[in-house]
């Protein structure tokens, strides 16, 4: 059956919190963690890196909470021709196979259910930017883009129109590649990350879905994350990383980012909070080079998540 939505717009304007009401969850297994006592080094894998802070986390989350005047839908193209030239704010694109979660972590990024979802593969056809942190008449701080999936029921020009915004586009300033945890890179995920490679082109890996990982079903995923599940997760990420990050003597280009993300976007954690998103919230800001300290939002030291 097909769940599209937002199917009006009055949902457009619903928020993440007002769809997944917080449940309190009393946690009966002790050898079970609460959902919203993951931190980034748990359900990421950051070798390159350093997993952001708690005020890094709180910092990102402030940024996008939805207002009057974010998020904001800015445009549609289905031609790379057709993007506006003109805009010089920061963007990032997420990209993926079809149905392997994109609009739905955009949705539970922006706080809101402005992206179009659907159970069936195919559903996003255009690519479509959303503005975060604008102001009344102002410049928004960073442009989220939703891209078609590749690989079933996607198009051959939805591809080319994807690679030439990838190569074109000047305000890009990162690519972020979700892959479906459950199924793994794939041949078409395998491509991409080579292009990705032959073209310089910043990309980051996400992987998507990982309620599949953590638990056997919603249910269990309720009453938060084994030990086991989060060591499965671990495993995935560290099988991952030559895959994502190939040695660069045998490598045609620069790897991914040294740090690969997980989410699992219909997991509420806490109001306004769903898991994984605060991590990819703040590589967000990172990739377009906000990261509190001109706005003074961050303290100097601060401990590592
Ligand atoms: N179990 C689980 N399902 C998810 C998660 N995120 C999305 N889904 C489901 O996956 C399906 C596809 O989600 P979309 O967000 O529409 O996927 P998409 O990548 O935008 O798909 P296209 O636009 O077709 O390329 C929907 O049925 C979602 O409810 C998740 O974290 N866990
Ligand atoms: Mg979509």
């Amino acid at each position: 059956m097909i769940h599209d939505s937002p199917r009006s717009p009055k949902n457009r304007n619903m928020r993440i919190r007002a769809a997944h009401p917080l449940k309190v969850i009393s946690l009966s297994n002790p050898n079970k963690r609460a959902l919203e006592e993951l931190t980034p080094s748990d359900l990421c894998y950051y070798w390159d890196t350093q997993p952001p802070t708690a005020s890094q986390l709180a910092f990102a989350n402030k940024i996008f909470i939805p207002s009057r005047h974010s998020p904001t839908k800015l445009w549609s193209a289905s031609k790379f021709r057709t993007t506006p030239l003109s805009s010089v704010e920061p963007e990032v694109a997420f990209l993926g196979r079809s149905n392997v979660g994109k609009s739905s972590l955009l949705n539970a990024i922006m706080g809101q259910e402005i992206c179009w979802t659907s159970s069936k593969p195919g559903r996003t056809r255009e690519m479509n930017a959303f503005g975060i942190g604008g102001t009344k008449g102002g410049e928004h701080k960073v442009v989220l883009l939703d891209m078609p999936g590749y690989g079933k029921a996607s198009r051959a020009e939805w591809g080319m129109e994807i690679m030439k915004y990838l190569q074109g586009r000047k305000q890009l300033r990162r690519a972020f590649i979700l892959i479906d945890s459950e199924h793994g890179i794939k041949q078409n995920d395998a491509d991409i990350l080579g292009l990705f490679r032959r073209y310089a082109i910043p990309h980051q890996v996400v992987l998507s879905k990982v309620d599949k990982i953590l638990a056997k079903g919603k249910k269990q995923m309720k009453t938060g994350a084994s030990a086991i599940g989060i060591q499965r997760l671990q495993d995935v990420l560290r099988t991952l990383r030559p895959l994502v990050q190939p040695d660069p003597s045998a490598s045609d280009g620069p790897g991914a980012l040294g740090e690969i993300l997980t989410c699992s976007a219909d997991t509420p954690v806490g109001p306004g909070r769903v898991l994984g998103v605060d991590a990819v919230r703040w590589a967000i800001l990172s990739a377009a080079g906000i990261d509190g300290s001109l706005e003074g939002a961050l303290p100097t030291s601060d401990k590592h998540t």
